[in-house]
């Protein structure tokens, strides 16, 4: 792995190689909790990858064997949210949610350890999870005052069914990454001394394919879920390709060169 210079991030780390970045949550004293500011860099370093026409595929995983993530740091949860340096209160892991599930490239979780609470939602938004042997899954929320009525609710069910979605919301029990698989949370599991071997194996596959192929299925399977901010992640793909016809280049060039378009040429396709 190759760690780009002058990132400045404290609370995560940025790794890259073959195409593929890698984000890791560092803050293992507190099962990688987040405070406002790990968001704020995680938001930055997925921003930095999905702009880099060098990076196909993005990984997110935690620091250590232990956890993956245990959701927001209660340490320094205020009374509207969870309180920055400034003393300013947030819920900013809801724009990382929608982030992961809008930049137009896999998103694998690479989940050792815990994933509880806020950070059992962040490998659910991820499009695909791989899980150690010794991961743990749940939620916290009404154990500990909070949840996720968001996508930690409704996509939950989308993946495990409404009736199972209740009973892991409404009695916060934790399962193992065996039961995960068995209710369709994870995708795979494997021995924790293969957990990054087995995800690398993953992501290189999914280089070797088209990108815009990935792109769109990605945006086809959240635009339902997504209502029309989904249809409109959809649609742009579809603008995006129309961009790259010579028939939309007509449009354009009759309009710079002040003429009537002519879209004579272009069939009218059954
Ligand atoms: C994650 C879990 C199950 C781990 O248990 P264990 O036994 O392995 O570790 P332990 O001893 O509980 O934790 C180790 C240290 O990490 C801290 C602990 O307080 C402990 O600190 P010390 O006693 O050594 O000083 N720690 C762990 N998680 C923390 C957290 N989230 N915030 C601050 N410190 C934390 C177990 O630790 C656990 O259940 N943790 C709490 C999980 C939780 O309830 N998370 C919040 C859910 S709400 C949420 O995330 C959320 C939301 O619902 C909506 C929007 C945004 C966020």
């Amino acid at each position: 792995w190759q760690q780009p210079e002058g990132l400045g991030y404290q609370d995560i780390l940025y790794h890259q190689a073959e195409g593929i970045a890698k984000l890791t949550i560092n803050r293992p004293e507190v099962r990688n909790a987040f405070r406002p500011e790990t968001v704020r860099e995680l938001i930055d370093a997925f921003h930095r990858a999905h702009h880099d026409p060098a990076i196909g595929v993005i990984i997110l995983t935690g620091a250590g064997e232990l956890a993956f993530c245990s959701g927001g740091d209660q340490r320094i949860r205020g009374e509207g949210g969870y309180r920055d340096n400034s003393g300013a209160e947030h819920l900013n892991v809801l724009d990382l949610q929608r982030q992961i599930r809008t930049l137009p490239k896999p998103v694998v979780a690479m989940v050792a350890g815990y994933a509880i609470g806020g950070g059992h939602v962040l490998h659910l938004v991820c499009d695909l999870t791989i899980a150690a042997e010794n991961a743990r899954f749940g939620q916290t929320g009404p154990k500990v005052g909070s949840f996720d009525a968001g996508f930690g609710a409704g996509l939950m069910a989308r993946n495990v069914g409404i009736k199972k979605a209740k009973e892991i919301w409404f009695l916060c029990r934790q399962y193992d990454a065996h039961e995960a698989l068995a209710m369709g949370l994870v995708n795979a599991v494997v021995p924790l001394g293969e957990l990054e071997a087995v995800t690398l194996e993953w992501c290189r596959q999914m280089l070797r394919h088209s990108p815009t192929a990935l792109r769109v299925l990605k945006a086809a399977f959240n635009a339902d879920t997504d209502g029309l901010a989904g249809i409109q992640e959809l649609a742009g793909n579809a603008t995006g390709l129309y961009y790259q016809t010579p028939e939309a280049q007509e449009g354009r060039n009759a309009y710079l060169e002040k003429r009537p378009p002519d879209f004579s040429r272009f069939p009218r396709r059954a």
